[in-house]
């Protein structure tokens, strides 16, 4: 059985009997003429399926205790074959997905409607994942209105909620990849902090990482890179990056890369000459500090909230004995996002985040950070860690972060 197969096996378990499950792979969007954006799928439907493309359906149909699974997809046709390359083909999908019943995609419509329409089926489940943004096409709510025109009489029940529970808890296939990703991430850093002294700009820190992961893997950013020098390290997700930098500052990086679906996140702060002067040492060695001391909490059974709480705390009261601050409370000054969120096929994998507590096989990262923008200092130090049934392990600590480790490194390519 593939992994892919083992997903949707969990899945089938957690669905009621007599019941249909419908999920889309998403859409191309245009931008302009004949443009559109990336594509990128589904998360919850690739989960599933392992199918990375757009225009694919699958559907799950669980009666009487017996599951049959059905993979709609778009059908090649030639000339375009020529012109962009082929879909996969049914033998291909069905290989990737374990799914053996494939049909194209033309015929989905008109087997939703017999589905629909057929007594064998109490409840229609549809991932109607919430959308953040307005003016979005949620395709999950189409579908609902599709299913409702055919047939008012039957129950939608939203089955996001039951993939993400189970995108949660990683399977050791899935911990694996993200490794890769993670070390792809560490060598194209190590080839930005090669470079650091000479590059003038924050976009070249950028250029540098971006084309290393590129040349390495082939590989995507797992979002926006943000290399942000001096007092622009206070923006928390600053990604102009076209300032000058001062070689005096430091560069806080936050970035990652994606090759396998997994999306790596990682966040280092590196002085741009190659030294830390004292002020960025007493600031950054309260946040490694931090750093180190989160993670030795993290273990099943901790809430994501508690580290919040712990973080604030061990921040606040680093900042007052170093004399960063006056009062405790200014502290929310200084440190104002959370310490943590979960990862994986997301960036900000879905799981709900401050609910319920850390299980082994959940991967969520570990980054405090300070910004004193009147200073010119904004130091973050992000970490990707596994919880394990004995702690935890931390999958990026090959990538250097201790004062002397990042200097003596630095020192090597003068
Ligand atoms: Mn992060």
């Amino acid at each position: 059985m593939n992994n892919y197969q083992n997903n949707r096996l969990e899945l089938e378990k957690l669905i009621e009997d007599n019941s249909l499950v419908v999920l889309y792979s998403g859409a191309l969007k245009q931008t302009s003429n004949d443009e559109n954006y990336p594509f990128k799928v589904n998360m919850n439907f690739f989960y599933l399926t392992g199918i990375n493309q757009d225009n694919a359906y699958l559907m799950i149909e669980k009666v009487n205790g017996k599951v049959l699974e059905t993979l709609f997809i778009y059908e090649n046709d030639p000339l375009k074959v020529r012109w962009i390359g082929a879909y996969l083909y049914p033998n291909e999908a069905s290989e990737i997905s374990g799914i053996e019943h494939i049909e194209f995609v033309n015929n989905f419509e008109t087997t939703l409607e017999k589905k629909v329409k057929s007594n064998k089926f109490k409840k229609v489940y549809l991932d109607l994942e919430r959308i953040p943004f307005d003016g979005q096409v949620n395709f999950g709510n189409l579908l609902k209105d599709k299913v409702n025109a055919i047939n008012f009489s039957k129950l939608v029940v939203d089955i996001y909620p039951l993939i993400v529970e189970l995108r949660g808890v990683k399977k050791p296939y899935e911990i694996e990849l993200y490794k890769e990703d993670v070390k792809v991430t560490n060598l194209a850093l190590q080839e930005v902090l090669k470079r650091l002294p000479t590059l003038e700009y924050e976009y070249q820190a950028q250029g540098v990482f971006e084309g290393s992961i590129k040349y390495l893997k082939n590989a995507r950013t797992s979002f926006d890179t943000i290399a942000a020098s001096g007092k622009n390290a206070a923006v928390l997700h600053y990604r102009s990056n076209n300032a000058k930098m001062n070689k005096e500052d430091l560069l806080l990086l936050d970035l990652g890369a994606e090759f396998n679906m997994y999306h790596a996140d990682i966040s280092r702060t590196y002085p741009i000459s190659g030294k830390f002067n004292d002020l960025q040492r007493k600031i950054y060695t309260i946040v490694l500090n931090c750093n180190k001391h989160i993670i030795s909490l993290i273990k099943p059974g901790v809430s994501i909230k508690e580290l919040q709480n712990e973080t604030i705390s061990f921040l606040g009261n680093s900042c007052l004995e170093q004399g960063l601050i006056k009062e405790f409370d200014e502290i929310h000054n200084y440190y104002f996002h959370g310490i943590s969120h979960h990862i994986g096929l997301d960036t900000h994998d879905p799981y709900p985040r401050y609910k319920g507590v850390l299980k082994p096989g959940m991967i969520i990262s570990c980054e405090p950070g300070l910004y004193f923008e009147n200073l010119g200092i904004g130091v973050r130090i992000e970490d990707d860690i596994l919880v394990t049934e004995e702690g935890n392990e931390n999958l990026s600590k090959d990538i250097i972060k201790e004062i002397d480790d990042i200097e003596n490194f630095m020192a090597q390519f003068k």
